[in-house]
């Protein structure tokens, strides 16, 4: 039996659905017989020599890679290339099953649509699953309450995906994802009974960063590291403070000490910025409108001159924004 190996951006719905909608497509379009194995890849980490060891390797909502071992690949972020030599090499050997285009709102209704277009593969029964992972990953929430109330099962979900460490689970949600609605996985003792703890969790965020949250020319900037605040709802800050520009975080986690950069996606006026560059020069990376700059956790005190720099450019970016 084929083995076909699935790396995908991990802690992220779109990651998790990207990877579920990869394995319903190639059964239904390419082997009905393969079996999958699923990886998690977390921001800035770069393969392995393991990394593509499958008969079939796809990364998903992930990295590009210049290894030959890498058969499929899909991606949509704006820093897919860890190096020039990849950028150039992708641009270069031009593959039927290897796509990138950083306009898309998600890497699942990208894969989904391109898919449909390209080797004929009906998702109609997976168009729900599409649909939130677009919404999510391109946060177009209809409002910040929408996103940091979680009332919506998709919404209960991502914040489940966003928080759980456990690998088992990881695959049994992706495998999931395919086949169960997702208002019935929400229910699922699995998630429901884990997201319990992270609920109270969330509500407490939302005190901290009231707390911590400091407000100046429409910019909010906080250090919830010595919090004990390991992920948190990013929208919190725009229900807080709706009429913010940009927002920068400091936080600490027991693998990383992370600078959060997004920009309000519900603000009206034009963003000036390309956070993903400013990410980039620090060695981080992400969206135009949305990055992060990881750090290992020793060097939290450069994540905060980090964070303090990005603060003061966006700071006098908003200030010229109408
Ligand atoms: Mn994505």
């Amino acid at each position: 039996m084929v083995k076909v190996k699935v790396l995908y951006h991990d802690n992220c719905f779109d990651g998790a659905t990207s990877a579920t909608l990869f394995t319903r497509f190639y059964r239904s379009c390419v082997d009905p017989s393969a079996a999958f194995a699923g990886k998690a890849h977390g921001t800035g980490r770069i393969y392995d020599d393991n990394a593509f060891d499958g008969d079939v390797n796809v990364v998903v909502d992930f990295r590009y890679s210049a290894d030959p071992r890498l058969h499929w690949w899909f991606d949509h972020h704006v820093s897919a290339f860890p190096t020039p030599q990849e950028e150039k090499h992708f641009f270069a050997s031009a593959s039927a099953q290897k796509f990138f285009d950083p306009q898309a709102r998600s890497c699942s209704k990208y894969l989904a649509v391109t898919c449909a277009q390209k080797f004929g593969w009906d998702y109609s029964a997976h168009q729900y699953l599409v649909h939130w992972a677009d919404i999510i990953d391109g946060a177009q929430f209809e409002s910040p309450r929408v996103a940091v109330e979680l009332g919506e099962p998709a919404l209960k979900l991502m914040t489940w995906v966003e928080n759980n460490h456990d690998p088992d689970l990881k695959l049994r949600f992706i495998d999931e994802l395919a086949s169960r609605s997702l208002s019935d996985i929400a229910a699922d003792p699995y998630v429901k009974d884990a997201l319990a703890p992270i609920l109270q969790r969330h509500s407490r965020a939302i005190d901290v960063l009231r707390a911590r949250a400091e407000v100046r020319s429409r910019v909010v900037a906080f250090d919830v590291s010595a919090d004990d605040l390991d992920g948190y709802n990013k929208f919190i800050p725009y229900y807080l403070f709706p009429e913010c520009r940009y927002v920068v975080g400091v936080s600490l986690s027991r693998t990383r000490a992370k600078v959060s950069v997004g920009s309000n996606p519900w603000s009206q006026k034009t963003r000036s910025v390309n956070i993903a560059q400013i990410c980039e020069r620090y060695g981080g990376g992400g969206h135009p409108v949305v990055g992060a700059v990881s750090l290992p956790t020793t060097e939290l005190a450069r994540a905060q001159t980090v964070a303090a720099e990005i603060v003061d450019e966006l700071r006098r970016a908003a200030e010229k924004e109408v």
